[in-house]
């Protein structure tokens, strides 16, 4: 780690600071001196990567209270961090497109006029960082150098956004290494937004978890750029995931012909030794990592995991749709998470894990909601409290997270970061449905499924602040992350179906959540979700019937392998069934859906949603 003397880097005070980025090594260095003036840093540290300074890091925030060291035989290298109660998921209302005009964001987006946002973000960043250490960490998503591979630059004041942005990224020296002269690099501005000197020069105490009550996550998709005020948690904070990786990087790719997806990857292998490549879109807590993580339940089927939350897509030279995972860590959920529904989850955090409010046990070791049956008769939460089974109010926050380096899953797949990515077979789609949708459904070609995928709903959860369990809309499991007009991210699907042509991967859509008239889940789910691969992958092979129902092709009888498992016949019953009143009612909502876009929404999907409507009229 190289360190300068703010003074040094700053320029004459007298003006504000322009901070204007560019392509380029020099460039990257005049932008640090630039972020230093406005923002006045104590110091600015170019983070190299090593594990030297990852410890040092780690011990000085021990040192100074804001993460706790877990116990070093039950946790190895582990830590926990307790977030302020009021930044404990992403902000949706405070984050930003900002794009030159309003239709380009969409509706989905909140959309602020870039020089006004410019402005505006210009003066809160002004002085933000003041007695406090400006931290310079270079990152790439995807393998160092591979050749869709992208390299940013996060400036931030939080110590553990950095130590997390090593594990969720290439983060150091080999990715700075990659700005040549000329290099594209994506900057990422980021501070907690709470100042340890204040306006008169005195300095304040610091807090465990510093933010500002005020949060602002800005995205320039024209010029590339990201500003992030005010919050340290997830993807708020950790810039290189949503707001790169996502949201920025899908304005990339729909200019450049590729996608990037809120999806998880996977390879299966069938008894057969037959090899599948699946992505998955599921919004937020819907269970992506558990599936990237899948302990088959049927014997003889193998899956392996090559990412859990994005996927960037790209038609090869072979005519197929190749996927790399461009991270290099899991953020996962930790409720939820246990020895029954993700085993190999919870061998993956068992060292060099960093966990985000989860609760303690008395002897130093982490829990949450599912991760036994028991819990401890004495913890503390994840708000420092002590905390008993009879407590009112859960151990862990329920939008509680692990920050894992992603080669300590035992069920990764050995070649999970070839810069070359993986051919996809199938792209499925979820969400969580406790009534209506039926357990599996296939497309019956490329546009049926962006029609499926447009019209992804699902039950809020915890992953954002918000009403949990209402039903929203959640296209592709993007609403969230797009960063240009969602209906013509849908029109780019279209554009990219056409090119793959028969070589388009099949499309289908699941619903693990659906539950019975008295609130059970009505699907056992987990490991038992290999029951839905196995019979994907004989649709594949052209070995399993589809039965046609408006809603897409459900399993034929007795195509579904239900051995072992117990589910009686009513319960697969309500698994598939497909009323058409109550689908009617949900092609009303779809509707007033599309029709929010106007005449941005592709011809081609209003006239499959025309087509689902009459359809559910002759089924009437
Ligand atoms: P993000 O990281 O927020 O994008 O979410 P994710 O999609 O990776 O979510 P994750 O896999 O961590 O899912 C979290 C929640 O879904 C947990 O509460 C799980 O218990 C639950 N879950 C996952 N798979 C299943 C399933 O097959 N059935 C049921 N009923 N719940 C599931
Ligand atoms: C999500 O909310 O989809 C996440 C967690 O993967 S965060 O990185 O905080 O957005
Ligand atoms: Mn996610």
């Amino acid at each position: 780690m190289s360190i300068v003397d703010a003074d040094t880097a700053a320029h004459a005070a007298s003006a504000r600071p322009v901070v204007a980025p560019g392509p380029g090594l020099e460039a990257l260095h005049r932008w640090v001196g630039q972020v230093a003036s406005l923002t006045e840093p104590d110091q600015v540290v170019w983070c190299s990567g090593s594990d030297a300074e990852n410890r040092r890091l780690l011990d000085e925030m021990v040192a100074s209270g804001s993460i706790v060291a877990l116990d070093s035989g039950l946790r190895p290298a582990s830590y926990l961090a307790r977030s302020d109660p009021a930044d404990v998921a992403r902000v949706e209302d405070r984050t930003f497109i900002c794009s030159a005009t309003e239709q380009d964001a969409g509706p989905t987006n909140n959309w602020r006029d870039p020089s006004a946002m410019r402005e505006e973000l210009t003066t809160r960043f002004e002085g933000s960082m003041r007695g406090r250490t400006m931290y310079v960490v270079p990152f790439s998503m995807g393998p160092v150098g591979g050749a869709i591979s992208q390299v940013g630059v996060q400036v931030t004041d939080s110590p553990y956004v950095v130590v997390s942005t090593r594990i969720m990224t290439r983060m150091g020296a080999d990715a700075l290494a990659q700005i040549g002269p000329d290099s594209v690099w994506v900057p990422a501005l980021h501070t907690v937004g709470m100042p340890l000197v204040t306006g008169a020069d005195t300095r304040i105490e610091d807090v465990p978890w510093p933010s500002n009550a005020t949060k602002v996550i800005a995205h320039f998709p024209e010029t590339r750029e990201i500003w992030s005020y005010g919050s340290g948690y997830g993807g708020n904070a950790l810039l290189a995931k949503k707001c790169f990786a996502l949201r920025i990087a899908s304005a990339m790719a729909r200019e450049d012909g590729w996608l990037a997806e809120h999806m998880l990857l996977i390879r299966v292998t069938t008894p057969a030794g037959k090899v599948l490549h699946v992505a998955a879109a599921f919004p937020s807590a819907c269970g992506k990592t558990n599936f990237a993580m899948m302990t088959p339940t049927l014997p003889g089927w193998k899956v392996e995991t090559i990412g859990d939350d994005i996927a960037w897509l790209r038609p090869g030279a072979d005519g197929r749709l190749w996927a790399i995972n461009p991270e290099a860590g899991f953020f996962g959920v930790a409720p939820g998470t246990g020895p029954d529904t993700n085993p190999a989850a919870m061998t993956t955090v068992r060292s060099n894990t960093v966990f985000t409010n989860v609760a303690m046990t008395l002897d130093g070791d982490v829990w949450w909601e599912g991760a036994s049956d028991e819990p401890p008769a004495h913890l503390i939460d994840w708000r420092g409290q002590p905390w008993t089974p009879d407590s009112a109010t859960p151990a862990a926050h329920p939008n509680a997270r692990f920050t894992v380096a992603a080669d300590q899953c035992p069920t990764i797949s050995d070649d999970w970061d070839s810069p070359d990515g993986v051919p996809i077979d199938a792209i499925v789609f979820g969400g969580r449905r406790a009534t209506n949708v039926p357990l599996v459904a296939e497309a019956e070609d490329w546009e049926h499924g962006v029609f499926f995928g447009s019209t992804i709903s699902s039950e809020q959860t915890a992953a954002a602040e918000g009403p949990v369990g209402e039903l929203r809309l959640d296209p592709f499991a993007m609403q969230p992350f797009c960063g240009y007009n969602m209906a013509d991210h849908w029109a780019h699907w279209l554009e990219i179906g056409d090119r793959l042509g028969s070589k388009a991967p099949r499309v289908f859509r699941v619903n693990w959540f659906r539950k019975s008239s008295d609130g059970r889940y009505l699907w056992p789910g987990f490991g038992e979700n290999v029951r839905v691969l196995e019979w994907i992958a004989a649709r594949l092979d052209g070995d399993a019937d589809v039965r046609w129902s408006p809603v897409g092709g459900l399993p034929g009888v007795g195509e579904l392998d239900l051995t072992g498992l117990d589910l009686d016949g009513f319960a697969l019953d309500q698994l598939f069934a497909v009323d058409p009143a109550a689908w009617s009612a949900e092609a009303e909502q779809l509707r007033a859906h599309y029709d929010r876009f106007g005449d941005r929404v592709p011809a081609r999907l209003r006239a499959r949603l025309d087509q689902l409507v009459r359809r559910l009229e002759d089924a009437a």
